[in-house]
């Protein structure tokens, strides 16, 4: 057994290139090819393998050092026979620099161009941006030009992206030009040495038939296989191209390698993003969206309903006329609330009614006294009476869960919301100490809080502190609906409108005013059974008063 140095191959002329993974640990047995690192040039990632078999003593690199061409990445232990190659190959590994140079000179790209006097002409100054190397990789298919006749480019410009089943890659320009004419189009497939545009070079552009156009920059990956014939027995294989793969954040979606760049930078997952581009690809524009929707989802973060994926961004205007109109503050803080609520509580609702025949006599009854004191009793003050009386029969109810998970925290106290629709959006007033307040002065609260919520006169303290909610939907109508659980309360009655119903007495149907009672509740404090015993103990106080002051 011995130990040898694992260094860092040509990778396609690229220096001090970003370390963005590695992929093995010490102790780890690895096989020629195996991946050891993933580094990420501003073009493309390519996953560096193993030139050997063997077994990591240690590992030099780590994420966020920026390594070049012969850099130690890992040392192994590895067999004799392998060792003496390793030997071979640490020392010839140091002369890398140099036949990597000459072999450079001979990339196919280049010998290609070489080929082509006549089209790099120096009598004309048009030149050919041809596709260079591609690691290996044969019919690749373009996927984006980036590119149009009559385009003035820069040295390093992208021409066209190019996608293997592994990666996505920006093939640029070496040179700056114009484009005169495109030879590919896009779903076509290319490979090293094909003409991808003819561009007149700028002024200033040395063009020698006898000095070939080496069309680009990167991703020159086949040199390496040059230098492994040159300094054979070293093995130094090729990196592999591949932008896919080792990234970790949406390893399966189409992107180039600037968009997969901008989604590390930012930590999005690449999976998560709506693609807008050709052929489902992502584009800058859609990461920027994501982010932006995720920026506008504050309440939804730190592990509350996060991991779900929002519904895809349409643009409405191509079905018909549309407008975007801003959402009130209130709006906006009640959906936030709903949806947490949505995404955090097991809802479950309960169904049932309430006989309030003898409740609406006696409420008619008052009505007279209720105008001489300047008030109005609807059936809304006995529900919440009711209400109360239920909490301090079912305390279950009036609890709300710790966020620890392993407590509840019960309350002694009874104050109870009601949901008041106004044009600001929903608003839910909070009536205190409901258990010791007559009908009278609950009828009298109910009307100053439901005329505050409508004249946006409510200040916080007036909106905090509520143990259980009611939602009424009484003088509206509908015969039943799922409310959602206003939290950190743990249940909330929905009150549907009153209606004549034929009930069996026992021995014939008699007209009663059965009001409709929907209680949805948090599964996690609360459970069935107690859901129902709950509806039924408020259908015991609301059909026979009495039980009220009991
Ligand atoms: N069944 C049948 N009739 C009902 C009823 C019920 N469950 N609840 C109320 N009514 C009747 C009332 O008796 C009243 O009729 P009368 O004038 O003939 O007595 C009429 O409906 C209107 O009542 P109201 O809405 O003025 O009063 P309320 O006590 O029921 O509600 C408040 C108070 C503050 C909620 C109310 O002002 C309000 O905003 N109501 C609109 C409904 C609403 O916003 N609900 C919240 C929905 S959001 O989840």
């Amino acid at each position: 057994m011995a130990t040898s140095n694992m260094m860092i191959p040509d990778m396609g002329g690229a220096q001090s290139v970003e370390v963005i993974e590695v992929c093995v640990a010490v102790g780890d047995v690895i096989d020629e090819g195996d991946s050891i690192i993933v580094v990420e040039t501003d073009k493309a990632s390519m996953e560096i393998p193993a030139s050997s078999a063997g077994t990591i003593k240690t590992i030099l690199l780590k994420e966020g050092d920026t390594c070049s061409m012969g850099d130690v990445m890992i040392k192994v232990e590895v067999d004799g026979e392998t060792a003496t190659n390793a030997q071979a190959t640490s020392t010839k590994a140091e002369e890398v620099a140099a036949p990597v140079t000459k072999v450079e000179v001979e990339s196919p790209a280049t010998v290609l161009a070489a080929k082509e006097p006549e089209s790099a002409s120096p009598a004309t100054s048009e030149r050919l941006a041809l596709v260079p190397d591609l690691g290996g990789a044969t019919d690749v298919e373009i996927i984006e030009i980036s590119i149009k006749v009559g385009d003035e480019l820069a040295d390093g410009d992208s021409l066209v992206v190019l996608e293997t089943d592994k990666a996505s890659m920006e093939i640029p320009i070496n040179f700056a030009g114009t484009v005169v004419d495109i030879k590919v189009a896009e779903g076509g497939k290319v490979n090293v040495g094909d003409t991808i545009a003819v561009v007149m070079a700028s002024s200033g552009e040395v063009v020698k038939a006898e000095e070939p156009v080496a069309p680009v920059e990167a991703p020159r990956v086949t040199s390496v296989t040059k230098v492994e014939e040159v300094v054979a027995p070293v093995k130094i294989p090729a990196p592999k191209v591949s932008a896919a793969a080792p990234i970790g954040v949406g390893s399966a979606a189409h992107a180039g390698p600037a968009v997969r760049m901008l989604a590390r930078e930012l930590g999005v997952d690449l999976g998560q993003v709506s693609a807008t581009g050709p052929r489902g690809r992502v584009l800058k524009e859609d990461v920027q969206v994501f982010v932006k929707q995720k920026m506008l989802q504050p309440a939804l973060s730190a592990g509350q309903g996060v991991g779900i994926e929002q519904p895809p961004a349409i643009d409405f205007s191509q079905f018909g006329e549309v407008d975007h109109i801003k959402m009130s503050k209130i709006k906006r803080v009640t959906a936030q609330n709903m949806t947490r609520s949505w995404l955090n509580v097991p809802h479950v609702t309960q169904f049932d009614h309430a006989d309030i025949t003898e409740l609406e006599v006696f409420r008619k009854g008052i009505k007279a006294e209720a105008e001489k004191k300047g008030t109005k009793v609807t059936p809304l003050p006995f529900m919440l009476k009711a209400c109360a009386m239920a909490l301090r029969e079912f305390p279950q109810f009036n609890v709300s869960l710790d966020n620890d998970g392993e407590r509840i925290i019960q309350k002694h106290y009874v104050h109870i919301g009601v949901a008041v629709d106004t044009p600001a959006g929903l608003m839910v007033p909070v009536i205190r100490d409901v258990d010791k307040k007559s009908i009278w002065q609950l009828s009298e609260e109910l009307i100053t809080m439901g005329a505050k919520a409508k004249d946006k006169k409510l200040m916080p303290a007036d909106m905090q502190g509520g143990c259980f909610t009611i939602s009424s939907l009484g003088s509206i109508g509908g015969t039943a609906f799922t409310p959602i659980v206003n939290t950190p309360e743990v249940a909330i009655l929905g009150v549907s409108k009153a209606e004549m119903q034929p009930r069996w007495n026992g021995s014939e149907f008699e007209p009663r005013l059965m009001m409709p009672l929907s209680l949805s509740y948090d599964h996690r404090a609360v459970n069935g059974a107690d859901a129902a015993r709950f509806t039924q103990y408020l259908g015991k106080l609301l059909s026979d008063i009495r039980h009220l002051v009991m």
